[in-house]
């Protein structure tokens, strides 16, 4: 049981959640946002779009300036340019510089910051504890701070309240509130995500968890799920992330070894998937995005400093990790089955960005195929819908498909985009400098269509056959 606190009179925490949430509603609290992401932006635009005031502050200029222009950089989530226009046209939501200014004219603080692992796969708090040492400096009683950041279970309570304390010398659960409310959206699917998908809180006390979890309900039209505290609630967001990292690791694991079998895992798994219980995941290059190749290390260190530490999720990040390699050998085999190595041919790399539809290469798997495709000698050229024209791992994406499988050697799918479920292989076959390969990365192409076409087909956990195998069988 959460000690109660008692509440005082000035500030929204020291209020009764719904005369908080009533302030919220008619203007008299606000709120600021630290942070302005892929997280930050869209969580300051939805607060204003339900008619909070609202100050998004980040440290670079060219994005206050671009969101006080009612601009909006993300232009894969859909629905946020038309809300973060209006929030802002309307005057409830305005971006600055100013993180302190902002601070201590707003009423709840809402920290959005990024919390990537470093090359040694530990976790870099740096962002959200400088955050919090600024935040601290402006704190005043009756504020609240929510961390929305994900973090190891027990950072807020171990690492983030201590130095907000230390740094306003008021004391949280007291003066002040503090809890996690994990983000749990989906990039390029955001805005629908934070309509309806429940929201975990943990708080430091009954009455904090009370008030935000008020806010959220009302504010957003979210539900709420009450944890028992920020380090349950961060325990929570870990563990839907880690489950899936496993079970993709799974999935890849089934692919390696059925490819082996002449067994088409996207055959097996699908047949699965006609079992109620069974929850599909796939093959495939490999796992990447802000989120799942660096959540397990939150955890892992966190087990190595308790004395338990993780095997199953360490051995799941050496599975994903290890499945650009698999692609370059399966690059190897078919580029072989054709006469051609992987030295000296030219590959065309069809999709970059980590997931299908976005504009994100953070930790892509597809960066370490064209570094190892160029480190062994290929010729790397990349199209990507979603970076035409522009620079991705030191290679110029070309403006068209057309253009990056000219001449080559071997088509890779490495993102399974929406242009790529519908390709001319035919027309391709025409473009390329036959005979060629090509290996699905994402299994977005039917096997026999695209030896149908004339290619060398490869593809992550499918059956295939070489064509004297095919006349055979
Ligand atoms: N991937 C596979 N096989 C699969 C699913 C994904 O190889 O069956 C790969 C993807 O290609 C990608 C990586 O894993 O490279 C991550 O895919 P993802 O769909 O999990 O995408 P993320 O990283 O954007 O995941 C986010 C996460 N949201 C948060 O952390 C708040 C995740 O928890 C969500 O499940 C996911 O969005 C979602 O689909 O909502």
């Amino acid at each position: 049981m959460k000690p109660k606190n008692k509440v005082r009179s000035e500030g929204i925490f020291h209020l009764t959640a719904s005369e908080a949430v009533r302030r919220f509603k008619n203007g008299k609290a606000s709120i600021t946002v630290v942070g302005l992401g892929r997280i930050g932006l869209p969580t300051a635009a939805m607060f204003a779009n339900a008619g909070l005031r609202v100050v998004g502050a980040d440290i670079n200029p060219a994005v206050v300036v671009s969101i006080n222009e009612g601009k909006c950089r993300f232009v894969d989530e859909p629905g946020l340019d038309k809300i973060v226009e209006r929030t802002v046209k309307r005057g409830y939501l305005k971006a600055t510089a100013d993180v302190s200014k902002a601070v201590s004219e707003t009423d709840m603080v809402v920290i959005c910051v990024p919390t990537p692992v470093d090359h040694n796969k530990t976790p870099d708090y740096s962002a959200v504890i400088g955050a919090s040492e600024t935040i601290g400096k402006s704190l005043k009683s009756g504020q609240i701070v929510i961390m929305e950041s994900t973090v190891g279970p027990g950072t807020v309570e171990e690492v983030i309240k201590p130095v907000l304390e230390r740094e306003s010398h008021l004391r949280a659960g007291i003066d002040f509130g503090l809890a996690s409310c994990p983000e749990r959206s989906d990039p390029g699917n955001i805005i629908p995500n934070m309509k309806t998908v429940p929201r975990v809180i943990g708080a430091v006390n009954e009455h904090c968890e009370e008030i935000v979890a008020s806010l959220y309900e009302n504010a957003l039209g979210v539900k709420v799920f009450r944890a028992s505290n920020p380090k349950t609630a961060n325990a929570i967001k870990l563990t839907e992330n880690l489950f899936r990292d496993v079970n993709i690791a799974l999935a890849n694991e089934f692919a390696l070894l059925f490819e082996k079998l002449g067994i088409d895992a996207i055959e097996v798994i699908n047949g699965c998937a006609t079992k109620y219980n069974f929850m599909p995941h796939y093959p495939g290059a490999g796992v990447g995005g802000p989120c799942l190749p660096s959540n397990s290390y939150y955890l892992i260190v966190e087990g190595i400093k308790s004395g338990n530490i993780p095997y199953l999720i360490r051995m799941a990040r050496e599975i994903n990790d290890r499945m650009p390699d698999h692609v370059i050998e399966l690059v190897s085999e078919a580029l072989n089955e054709v006469g051609k190595t992987v030295r000296g041919s030219k590959v065309a790399v069809l999709g970059v960005a980590y997931k299908p539809d976005i504009k994100d290469v953070q930790l892509s798997p597809l960066e370490r195929v064209c570094k190892n495709l160029k480190d062994l000698g290929s010729a790397v050229d990349i199209y990507d819908p979603m970076f035409a024209g522009e620079q991705v791992f030191g290679i110029a994406v070309k403006r068209s498909l057309a253009q990056a499988v000219k001449g080559a050697d071997c088509i890779v799918i490495g993102t399974a985009h929406s242009e790529f479920k519908k390709l001319d292989l035919n027309g391709l076959s025409h473009l390329v400098s036959s005979p060629a390969a090509f290996v699905d990365a994402r299994n977005v192409a039917t096997p026999k269509e695209v030896m149908a076409a004339g290619f060398a087909y490869r593809g992550v956990g499918r059956r295939f056959l070489t064509p004297t195998a095919e006349a055979t069988s």
